[in-house]
């Protein structure tokens, strides 16, 4: 492990490393599915494209965004080998105060049970405007939203186990 940070201009996101060894959930929402089908489908592309096992991704599905925090929790409670969870969910601005309170609680929930389990949990949520900007980071003009998801679930992966 390298106690000096080099230029950062060195790190690329080309860096992943490799999954053979991990052990990953993905737990995706199925509130707008068609985005959230993509998403996952990214993920799951690019965790078998970096080496992860079939035999150890763990997929579940959840009602809707709100719901994955709790399913992270439950995850990484009953699948103690885990090494990271992904959380995949599409929230989209309605007319409706809703979305402040999925988006909020989501992120914040996210983050406490990274924190309580001390296991990399990943926001690969979309929280957008309309179903265009959704679209476009689901498979679109701005790449897919769930293989960035990935690729961060790897990364912080190895984080873990070599910090
Ligand atoms: C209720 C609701 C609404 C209005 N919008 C979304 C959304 O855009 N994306 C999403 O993932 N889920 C939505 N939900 C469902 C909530 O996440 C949750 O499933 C319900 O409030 C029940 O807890």
């Amino acid at each position: 492990m390298a106690t000096q940070l080099k230029n950062l201009s060195d790190f690329s996101h080309t860096t992943v490393p490799n999954g053979s060894a991990y052990k990953i959930a993905i737990a995706v929402a199925e509130w707008n599915a068609e985005i959230t089908g993509s998403l996952y489908n990214g993920a799951l592309e690019t965790l078998t494209k970096y080496g992860v096992a079939q035999e150890n991704i763990l997929s579940i599905a959840v009602p809707g965004s709100f719901e994955l925090t709790s399913a992270a929790d439950l995850l990484l409670q009953k699948h103690q080998d885990l090494d990271a969870v992904i959380c995949l969910g599409c929230v989209i601005q309605g007319d409706t105060k809703h979305f402040d309170f999925i988006c909020d609680a989501v992120a914040n929930g996210i983050t406490q049970v990274s924190v309580k389990h001390s296991k990399p949990v990943i926001f690969g949520v979309l929280t957008t405007n309309n179903q265009q900007q959704a679209i476009d980071r689901a498979g679109g003009k701005h790449g897919n939203k769930g293989d960035e998801a990935a690729i961060t679930a790897l990364k912080m992966a190895e984080l873990k186990a070599t910090v």
